[in-house]
């Protein structure tokens, strides 16, 4: 899968060289190339922002700079997104979504944002990661690509993708390494036993619990057996 990123940052991504997604990189699984929106300046000075129209604080991208940037990359059979507070809430669904895409082009904004008429004129999927204020879209690019290669091919450990709990859409159970006994502290006598079909068990019951207590509108989301609802109304009246 290939990653086009439009930025004025390029140097923040260099943080996702370490880890499974620079692993991924180094195996040729994915691509990230970093195309940095100052280069395509025509200005003596590669300025690329200026005052905003109508007046008020900071600065704006420039439509042009942004349209040239854009206009360098073969965006064919591309989709765009642009990682803005506007966009739709990322979640695994849209990551699963877009994990089966073969070329994806990462439009980044900073300062105030980017002039809306490129933005209009590209019309990419606007994808948010959550409603709090940043600096930039380079964090939310970086969250986007990294939930993104998990899912793809080769990336991951055959086991870790079709045993993970949090694939399923609940919380994951409890997990425990050595010592055996930690501040007087012994791990659960059912993950010693061997029993695999206990353990099992054991982990999915947690997960449901875990979920119900912390999240319960994830239980919204998924399909639950007739077993999982009861397990579930019996922790109620357990309190
Ligand atoms: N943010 C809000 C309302 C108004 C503005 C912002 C904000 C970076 C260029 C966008 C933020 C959060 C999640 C991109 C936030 C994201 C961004 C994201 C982002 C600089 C303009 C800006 C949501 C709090 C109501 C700055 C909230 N996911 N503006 O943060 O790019 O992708």
């Amino acid at each position: 899968m290939k990653f086009d990123v439009l930025t004025l940052f390029p140097e923040m991504f260099e943080a996702m060289k370490t880890s499974i997604v620079g692993k991924a990189i180094e195996k040729n699984i994915i691509d990230i190339n970093l195309i940095n929106i100052r280069d395509f300046s025509k200005d003596k000075h590669k300025k690329v922002d200026d005052t905003p129209y109508g007046g008020g604080a900071g600065m704006v991208i420039r439509p042009d700079v942004v349209y040239d940037a854009y206009k360098s990359i073969d965006s064919e059979n591309a989709k765009l997104i642009y990682m803005s507070p506007q966009g739709k809430k990322l979640d695994q669904k849209k990551v699963e979504e877009l994990s089966k895409e073969k070329h994806l082009i990462i439009l980044c904004g900073h300062y105030e944002g980017i002039d809306q008429r490129v933005i209009d004129k590209l019309n990419p999927e606007e994808v948010s990661i959550g409603d709090y204020v940043l600096t930039g879209g380079e964090l939310p690019a970086m969250v986007l690509i990294d939930s993104v290669s998990r899912y793809i091919d080769g990336v991951l450990s055959e086991t870790s993708t079709d045993e993970e709990s949090f694939s399923d859409g609940l919380l994951e159970y409890p997990q425990y390494t050595r010592p055996e006994v930690f501040m007087k502290e012994k791990v659960p006598e059912v993950l010693i036993s061997g029993h695999h079909e206990n353990i099992k068990k054991w982990r999915r019951q947690k997960s449901l619990e875990i979920t119900y207590k912390k999240r319960p509108e994830l239980l919204n989301k998924i399909t639950l057996t007739e077993k999982e609802k009861n397990y579930i109304k019996n922790l109620n009246e357990e309190v």
